[in-house]
Parts: C-alpha cells; sequence; structure tokens
C-alpha cells in the first residue's frame, strides 16, 4: 500500500513562525515521524510539499495507479483553489485532507474548504499529529474499499 502525502503553500515555513498556531515541529520533523510510523505499520509514503498550485494539480493526476490514498494538506489553498478540487475529483483516489490548526477556530474564510466535498475525510486541530492520525486512516480507508 502506498500513501501519497502532499503539502501546500507556506508548509515549509513549519516550526520557524507562528508557533502559537502551528507549534515548534518542522515539516522535516513530520516527513521523518511519518516515515517511522509508516516502517512500521508496514506501508509506504512519498512527502511532498509546494508552494505551487500547479505542481499540486500535476502530483494529484500522476498518482493514479501508483498510490492507494493522498493525504493533502493544501494549507491556504484550502480555501481559494478549484484547480485542486477538480484534480481530486479527476483522479478518483480517496483523498483525506488535514489540517494543522483548528480552522474552525480560527478567521471566517478558512472555515470553507473547497476540498471538503469531494474528500473521503477530514482530520482537522491535531497540531503535527494530524498527519500521523491520517496515515492510520489511510489504511482502514484501503481495508474498507476492498471488503467484499
Ligand atoms: O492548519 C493548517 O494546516 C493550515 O492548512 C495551514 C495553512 C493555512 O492557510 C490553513 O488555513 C490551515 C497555512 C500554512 C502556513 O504555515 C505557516 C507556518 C509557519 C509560518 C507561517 C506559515
Amino acid at each position: 500500500m502506498k500513501i501519497l502525502f502532499l503539502n501546500g503553500p507556506n508548509l515549509n515555513l513549519l516550526g520557524q513562525r507562528e508557533p502559537e498556531i502551528y507549534g515548534r515541529t518542522t515539516l522535516a520533523e513530520i516527513e521523518a515521524k511519518i516515515r517511522q510510523r509508516a516502517v512500521t505499520i508496514g506501508v509506504e509514503v512519498d512527502f511532498r510539499q509546494s508552494n505551487l498550485e500547479g505542481e499540486l494539480v500535476a502530483w494529484i493526476q500522476q498518482a493514479k495507479g501508483k498510490f492507494d490514498v493522498i493525504v493533502l494538506n493544501a494549507a491556504a489553498y484550502t480555501h481559494t483553489s478549484i484547480a485542486l478540487r477538480d484534480a481530486i475529483v479527476a483522479v478518483g483516489l480517496p483523498v483525506i485532507e488535514i489540517h494543522i490548526s483548528n480552522v474552525h477556530k480560527r478567521e471566517e474564510f478558512r472555515h470553507k474548504s473547497l476540498m471538503a466535498p469531494v474528500c473521503y475525510g477530514q482530520i482537522i486541530g491535531f497540531g503535527a499529529d494530524s498527519y500521523v492520525l491520517a496515515l492510520e486512516a489511510s489504511v482502514n480507508v484501503t481495508a474498507a474499499s476492498k471488503a467484499p
């Protein structure tokens, strides 16, 4: 089983600024934790970040036939990107939307996700653990879709 983790704009800055919102863990540290846990549960992971909408769209499109589940923190594109939403629909893979912060406790413009209606589910507000919870959830998503 292969899981693709995609991270959107500015998430490369994690751990460096706004620790009261996003914590002190860097994206590299999150990736290391995910890779460690993936070995334990016996799944393969790829972990990527881009500040470019088009690159994220391309990665979602290319995931078909290569990955079983996509875990997506689209960052600010969550609230704006019809292109990412269309790519999720086109790829036809289960996508788990995740956020580090609880977007519903924050500014109103973060309450709306254009991704949510086309995603399998959401994991929001658990800090860096949102990634670990999504990894665990990914295994169950595939298991459920293979059930008789
Ligand atoms: O809580 C999340 O995971 C978000 O996806 C993070 C996005 C934000 O636009 C979403 O509304 C919620 C922002 C990612 C930028 O991260 C930074 C980290 C450190 C310093 C500045 C930005």
